[in-house]
């Protein structure tokens, strides 16, 4: 059951399908206050959600931010990423309920932060309140899903594994990826261009001089079955004679200042305007700018910095510049000196330039920081309403780095910079299920850690992990130390993990697509399945997969293995490095498992089965018909297993689904 209340008068912001009958307030099970809402919240009560987010799969003891920001130190003190999905979901034995703020501004979540029994919600701006009640978490999940709608469904080829780097610098390069991957026998379906195609970080341009062949290259690729993914960045670069600024110029597109001039920032081409990405015509307008990319043979694309990211605003740097030369001639004591030293950092992202511009948001100017959450999803939006117009037919791959809930339906996002660290391969794991309650289906990290220098047992461990995550990519900053696959001594090893996804892309598939087409989840804690189980509801790295499997990666360096909380007996399939599959049972409760590198190991429900296909080294190579089945127990629960052609759009379950019961 789902209700409605309103709080204010809301900003529109396309979250939810249909918003149902307002509610009398006075019904309300939470308490209103000042500011917001407050809850007392019960010992045992677990509190899911809120997407993309640091720290448990339980969220309590912390506060966070719901406020997209592009700040590369995922810690344990961060309070916003990328995203802002204001889902909760507080569930205890007696009650499972579902809060949703629908609000696109600042939204301040304390879950028993500053006191540890209380849920403090400060809301910035007038908010609609959804509460849903359901009788476990996975149905207050699946009513919540109904709510905001479908899932975005990637083509097909974009469960193959993607290789990335900032810093690919032209055709050769990419040539070269493709190449030592194919030459190692080391699957790939995708590689990644970074911003170094553009033409001096202008949007929907082709840096000519280093990639001059793009669309020879596009097709070369294609035959290899290699598909090229270039990213869109949030801010166009002010130039003379680019027309893209031009138009936007001309046709009043971009945000403005407060006296109606096109505002300034600074980011990656150095003066950039924001497309006023909430105005219809304007974001039709860029969206269509993709179509440019689709005629040269793109297929797929990542949209960044559109949280959006500010470097700087011009009127800012004149400040700061001012302030510093006021310091110079100073003795800086600790008075001044901190501050002095803070002049520069607080050029970025800073809060007051988010409120110094305006959008055109349906016939209204309302300043930004009102409606900033939904800055990154409506360039998101309006990008795939475009391919829906231009290729009508074909599933275009798209994702974002910022996001409101709502853009799920029509993209997928990445966890945006994370580190070459072990924490950050934990926290990718915690997340996906977060991810998924709010919608995002198609999501993954950056496998082998974005900043600094990875390791190759981390980078092994990491893709041991992304074979089971939709979005399955290998990406790292300029200036790091490369990590492809190819780059590390024991090839073997990472040819047998990357091998494993193939084989096992027809049950992950499958698994999305039920899950995308029914509202559920593919990740979900333990406790969501075996929720009279009290152990199995305070494990937070294990993941149930689809309904069939449980994974249990390692994340700790030098680890041979780890622990494992069986919740029931289940068959283990131990993936060993020569290619062939170890099955064994294990009985339910604590078991230590040895978990070599390079081993994968998956655990088989009881009375469930795994099929698994040949593998192959591009997804179109796999054979998604010809399956062979893994079972726990005699007596198996059937399988759904859902397929399709993985390109155009009819997704109808009955057409798609067959049962497998045994092997023929
Ligand atoms: O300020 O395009 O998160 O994936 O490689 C960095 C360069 C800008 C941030 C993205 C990252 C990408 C990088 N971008």
């Amino acid at each position: 059951m789902i209700k409605r209340y309103r709080f204010g008068t809301p900003i529109e912001t396309g979250a939810v399908m249909e918003k149902g009958e307002e509610q009398d307030r006075r019904e309300l099970f939470i308490t209103q206050t000042e500011d917001g809402f407050c809850y007392r919240m019960s010992d045992a009560m677990i509190v899911y959600g809120l997407g993309e987010n640091t720290r448990g799969i339980n969220k309590r003891g912390w506060s966070y931010i719901s406020c997209c920001t592009d700040d590369p130190r995922h810690s344990e003190g961060t309070r916003s990423l990328y995203g802002a999905h204001n889902f909760l979901l507080l569930s205890d034995r007696e009650c499972h309920t579902g809060l949703f703020i629908d609000t696109p501004g600042k939204v301040t979540f304390d879950v028993g932060c500053s006191q540890y029994d209380l849920l403090q919600i400060k809301v910035e701006d007038a908010c609609d309140l959804y509460v849903i009640v359901g009788d476990s978490a996975p149905s207050v999940v699946q009513q919540f899903r109904s709510l905001i709608g479908r899932s975005y469904i990637p083509p097909r080829w974009a469960f193959g594994y993607g290789q990335s780097r900032w810093g690919y610098q032209s055709s050769e390069d990419i040539r070269e990826v493709v190449r030592r991957h194919r030459e190692q026998k080391l699957p790939l379906d995708s590689v990644y261009l970074d911003i170094d195609y553009m033409e001096r970080y202008k949007d929907f341009t082709i840096n000519r001089e280093t990639f001059p062949d793009f669309e020879a290259l596009a097709a070369e690729m294609k035959k290899e079955h290699i598909h090229l993914v270039p990213i869109i960045d949030g801010g166009v670069k002010v130039e003379e004679g680019y027309d893209v600024y031009e138009e936007g110029v001309q046709e009043g597109y971009f945000c403005k200042d407060e006296d109606g001039n096109d505002y300034i920032v600074g980011v990656w081409p150095g003066k950039c305007c924001f497309p006023d990405m909430l105005n219809e015509k304007a974001g039709k307008w860029f969206g269509r700018k993709y179509g440019r990319l689709l005629e040269k043979g793109i297929d797929g694309f990542w949209n960044d910095m559109n949280e959006p990211a500010i470097f700087y605003s011009q009127q800012r740097l004149e400040q700061v510049f001012n302030e510093l030369d006021a310091y110079r001639n100073q003795n800086l004591s600790i008075d001044s000196f901190f501050k002095f030293q803070n002049l520069a950092p607080s050029l970025s992202n800073n809060e007051e330039d988010y409120r110094a511009f305006y959008h055109n948001y349906r016939g209204q100017r309302i300043r930004h920081d009102k409606v900033h959450n939904l800055f990154g999803f409506y360039m998101t939006r309006f990008a795939a309403e475009a391919f829906e117009e231009l290729e009508p037919q074909k599933r275009i791959l798209l994702f974002s780095r910022a996001s409101y809930i709502g853009m799920h339906r029509y993209a997928g996002i990445w966890q945006g910079d994370n580190r070459s660290w072990w924490s950050h391969l934990l926290m990718n794991i915690k997340m996906m299920p977060s991810l998924n309650m709010c919608g995002f289906l198609y999501t993954g990290a950056d496998l082998g850690g974005f900043g600094e220098d990875a390791t190759e047992d981390l980078v092994i461990r990491w893709l041991s992990f992304g074979i089971f995550t939709p979005l399955m990519r290998n990406h790292s900053a300029i200036g790091t130390r490369r990590q492809e696959a190819y780059q590390f001594a024991r090839t073997d090893l990472f040819r047998n993990v990357l091998r494993i996804r193939y084989r096992l892309l027809p049950y992950l598939y499958s698994e999305y697509m039920k899950a995308a087409l029914n509202n559920t989840m593919m990740f979900q804690p333990l406790a969501f399945v075996y929720p009279e189980d009290a152990r199995a509801s305070r494990i937070e790295d294990q993941l149930m997969l689809g309904e069939n499997i449980m994974i249990a990666p390692v994340y700790e360096q030098n680890a041979e293995g780890r622990v494992v909380y069986l919740p029931e007996r289940m068959k283990m399939l131990r993936f060993r490095t020569d290619g062939s599959i170890e099955e064994s049972i294990w009985e339910n409760g604590f078991s230590y498992v040895d978990m070599p590198l390079g081993e994968v190991c998956i655990f088989v429900r009881d009375h469930y089965l795994l099929p698994l296909a040949e593998g192959g080294e591009y997804v179109e190579e796999v054979d998604f018909e010809h399956l062979k089945l893994y079972s726990c127990g005699e007596e198996v629960k059937p399988y759904e297993y859902y397929t399709d052609n993985g390109e155009t759009k009819e997704y109808l379950l009955e057409k798609h689904i067959r049962i497998l019961t045994h092997n023929h």
